[in-house]
């Protein structure tokens, strides 16, 4: 059974979406981020990265939500599109995985965690809205976002673009962009997508935002003691 490595954040949730979207039996491994958990020498043989999401299987360990998302969709056959539509999986797999969860990732940082600079906060809530605008042209033209099948593309969008109005700090922002809301709300409305918002709801994970998570999350900001 493939053992999925979990924290509530967005990009563990995408691999949630496609486990039940494609039926894959799983277990879920919780790994507490706001306690250090990923930094542990055992999790670390199989996220060398020290980041979540992380799956097992069979004793494959596969790191990284796009590389897990290729995975399952190889080992299940499903929610790849035609063939003739690869490329283009590719590469909005890419854009999204390299672009709209990072910026998104660094607008929650400098809006939510570390928000005294207005430059940097702007930058990245500004990338953030470019990304939505790419998006949202595209799928003026396309039903989903890699072709007019729904893709794994679609799963990792909606990872993060389920907190646009978190991250852009105004919960009425997808109104800007009419093609991207309707995408989502199509994808959120599946089945699959209500029971991956359920996945973690049994488990306990620490909430407080104390030094003991600053430490294990940005531990660049406290360099060892010579
Ligand atoms: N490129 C990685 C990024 C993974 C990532 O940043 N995960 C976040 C949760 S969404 C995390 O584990 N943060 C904990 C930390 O940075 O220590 C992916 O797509 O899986």
């Amino acid at each position: 059974m493939i053992k999925f490595y979990f924290h509530h954040t967005p990009n563990p949730r995408k691999v949630a979406l496609a486990l039940e979207e494609m039926g894959l039996a799983h277990e879920v491994v919780p790994v507490d981020t706001y306690k250090g958990e990923q930094h542990a020498p055992a999790f670390r043989k199989i996220n060398p990265n020290g980041k979540l999401p992380a799956i097992e299987d069979d004793g494959v360990a596969v790191f990284d939500s796009s590389a897990i998302l290729l995975y399952l969709a190889e080992k299940s056959g499903q929610f790849l599109g035609a063939p003739g539509d690869r490329a283009a999986l590719l590469s909005w797999l890419m854009f999204i995985g390299t672009g709209l969860g990072p910026f998104s990732g660094q607008a929650v940082h400098f809006s939510r965690v570390h928000a005294d600079s207005a430059y940097a906060t702007n930058r990245y809530r500004r990338e953030v809205e470019r990304h939505y605008e790419v998006l949202n042209d595209r799928l003026a033209v396309s039903g989903f976002i890699a072709s007019d099948d729904y893709t794994i593309a679609d799963m990792s969008a909606w990872g993060w673009v389920a907190l646009a109005g978190y991250i852009l700090g105004d919960e009425t922002a997808m109104d800007r962009w009419p093609q991207l809301k309707r995408w989502f709300q199509s994808v959120d409305a599946r089945p699959a997508a209500a029971r991956a918002r359920e996945v973690g709801k049994d488990l306990k994970f620490k909430s407080e935002f104390d030094e003991e998570t600053m430490r294990a999350m940005f531990p660049q900001n406290f360099p060892a003691a010579v």
